[in-house]
């Protein structure tokens, strides 16, 4: 029976709430299985452990993480330490060290669930954004001289290697051509105010796109990607973008498509050479966090995309059907989708499905 090694860190605010229900989720489903297992390593990294130690996890955490096949992830953020500790200190190093470049995030406006935006029906937003992980904008280049003074001087530079930047746009090339919709993939960049990272980067779009003739091909600057997501959500298919852009656009994704609380991301190792890592597009969310108010689907989902990356794939099926009908039958939905219900009768009420599917 294959045993898949799993590092599981909860994190911070919402995160051990909905790790919690993602878990509750894969034991189910091993449970019901003789042919699937999983061996946790529960890591109890984040702000907690700031606070005790100094640091977000120990010196060795990365190599703890290597042991493992795939790192399950809840949230990280903290309303008492800066935004760039907490970041820079447990998931960014991740990314980096595990060379997680591929970061993956499906958006599908399920039946069930309503869209702010005016006239799309269930089906009609159906994207996959594909974010360059760990360069770009993200890069940790950069420094302050002369803090404190009138002449305080930062700089801080994005980084985009011929590599990195033609890594992601194939994967996304490759994952439009697998997913057969509209065979469309959308660049996005701001190359006319930023005329070397990302008018290098049309350079890359545009000769790999020369490998997909069968591919349409669109170019966009970013204020009008985030404008055309905004209004027209349904044109899009696959959409690649750079470290930070990417970033932002998946918000937008996550709420036209009916909530953050639905969003899943997967952040590959094109190598398999290092673990791969899973989690919700959402982030800490401390407004809600200890309430039982969060919603636990990005990260059930998160699991599903875990389990296919690990092969898993019927398994991984099973979880995004579940999720679906938990969404279009709403009899155990989360506030954020119009419902009463907590985080964890929405885990409850996925395990029941899968145990009928
Ligand atoms: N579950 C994802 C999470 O905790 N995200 C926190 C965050 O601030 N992420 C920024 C990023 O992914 O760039």
């Amino acid at each position: 029976m294959p045993e898949y090694k799993l590092a599981v860190i909860a994190g911070d605010g919402v995160g051990p709430e909905v790790i919690a229900e993602g878990k509750k989720v894969l034991d189910a489903l091993s449970n019901g299985s003789t042919e699937l297992n999983f061996a946790y390593s529960e890591l109890p990294w984040g702000s907690a452990y700031y606070r005790e130690t100094g640091q977000m996890m120990p010196d060795d955490g990365l190599e703890q993480l290597k042991l493992n096949q795939a790192i399950f992830f809840g949230a990280v953020g903290d309303p008492d330490i800066p935004d760039h500790i907490t970041l820079q200190g447990l998931l960014l190093p991740m990314r980096r060290a595990f060379d997680q470049a591929i970061s993956i995030r499906p958006c599908y406006l399920h039946p069930g669930v309503d869209s702010p935006i005016v006239g799309q029906k269930p089906g009609d937003i159906d994207m996959v954004i594909y974010r360059e992980n760990t360069e770009g904008e993200y890069a940790p280049v950069g420094g302050r001289l002369y803090p404190g003074t009138p002449h305080e001087t930062v700089i801080q530079t994005g980084v985009f290697t011929k590599r990195g930047t033609e890594r992601i746009i194939r994967a996304a090339f490759e994952g439009c051509v697998r997913r057969n919709k509209k065979n469309k993939v959308t660049s996005v960049t701001k190359s006319n105010a930023q005329a070397f990272s990302m008018v290098f980067w049309d350079e890359v779009f545009e000769e790999v796109s020369l490998d997909y003739p069968q591919i349409e091909t669109e170019s966009l600057l970013v204020d009008r990607a985030a404008m055309d997501l905004a209004r027209w959500p349904d044109r899009f298919d696959v959409i690649v973008s750079s470290n930070l852009f990417a970033d932002i656009l998946s918000d937008i994704a996550a709420v036209v498509t009916g909530s953050m609380g639905l969003a899943a991301s997967a952040n590959i190792n094109p190598s398999k050479e290092y673990p791969s890592m899973f989690e919700s597009v959402h982030g800490a969310a401390f407004d809600i966090a200890g309430k039982g108010l969060a919603n636990p689907l990005a990260t059930i989902s998160a699991a599903g995309l875990m389990l296919d990356h690990l092969g898993e794939h019927s398994t991984a099926g099973r979880i995004e059907r579940a999720v679906a009908r938990c969404l279009e039958e709403r009899n155990v939905i989360t506030a954020d989708l119009g419902g009463n219900n907590s985080t964890s009768q929405v885990g409850d009420e996925i395990v029941r499905l899968l145990s009928i599917d």
